[in-house]
């Protein structure tokens, strides 16, 4: 399979999960949701609810409301312990980061056709040193990165359903953002719509 480094610690495996793998994901994504439903995270000072929702897997969830973002052990509405991570997302993990620990939050981010994700960086964890892995899920997004600063030249790349992307070392404080999602690029869904999940380290090692 193909790997790119669009970037120092940018690295992207375009289809690394064939179609089965995506199936497989998916269920366990959704068998996740049942007992973790859908979120709406909210902008810390505004209340404005993200056009993006959201769930978790694993120890840790990242949340966001009107007392700020963070992680956390449980559910923001139903205040349960986020369902554990399922096989095949520890098993990418492993493959992808060669990371010994195992990830501590599993962010699922769902995208309808009319969700973005402003550009931003991800710095909620208390641990850079490890990378973060990225699945996507369903219709192609139209993912933009850039460097250190807001105003760094950025650059785009449509991330499709079985994309893994990896963002260490010299990426990781890079800002990027979804700018949209090109509603009906896959079949793996029978609904317009994107899952990404996100796997990072939390704590410090
Ligand atoms: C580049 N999610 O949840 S994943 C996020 O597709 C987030 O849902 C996007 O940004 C999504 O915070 C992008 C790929 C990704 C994740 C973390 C990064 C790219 C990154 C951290 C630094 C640089
Ligand atoms: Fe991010």
């Amino acid at each position: 399979m193909q790997r790119l480094e669009l970037a120092p610690g940018l690295i992207w495996w375009p289809g690394h999960l064939d179609r089965p793998a995506q199936e497989r994901l998916l269920a366990a994504v959704e068998r996740a949701l049942e007992e973790a439903p859908l979120f709406s995270p909210r902008m810390p000072r505004t209340g404005q609810p993200f056009s993006v929702r959201m769930s978790n897997f694993g120890p840790l969830g990242w949340v966001a409301d009107e007392a700020g973002y963070r992680y956390q052990p449980f559910h923001p509405d139903t205040r349960r312990p986020w369902p554990e991570f399922p096989p095949d997302v520890l098993e990418a993990w492993h493959a992808l980061t060669g990371w010994t620990a195992p990830p501590e939050a599993g962010l699922i981010n769902w995208y309808g056709p009319e969700a973005r994700m402003g550009l931003h960086q991800d710095r909620d964890e208390q641990d850079f040193t490890a990378p973060v892995l990225s699945l996507s899920l369903g219709d192609t997004a139209v993912f933009r990165f850039g460097g250190d600063t807001r105003r760094a030249p950025t650059r785009s790349i449509r991330l499709a359903s079985g994309d893994a992307l990896l963002i260490g070392g010299d990426s990781r404080l890079a800002f990027h953002g979804i700018d949209r999602i090109l509603p009906g690029t896959s079949t793996l869904m029978g609904q317009p719509g994107r899952f990404n999940l996100t796997l990072r380290r939390v704590t410090p090692p």
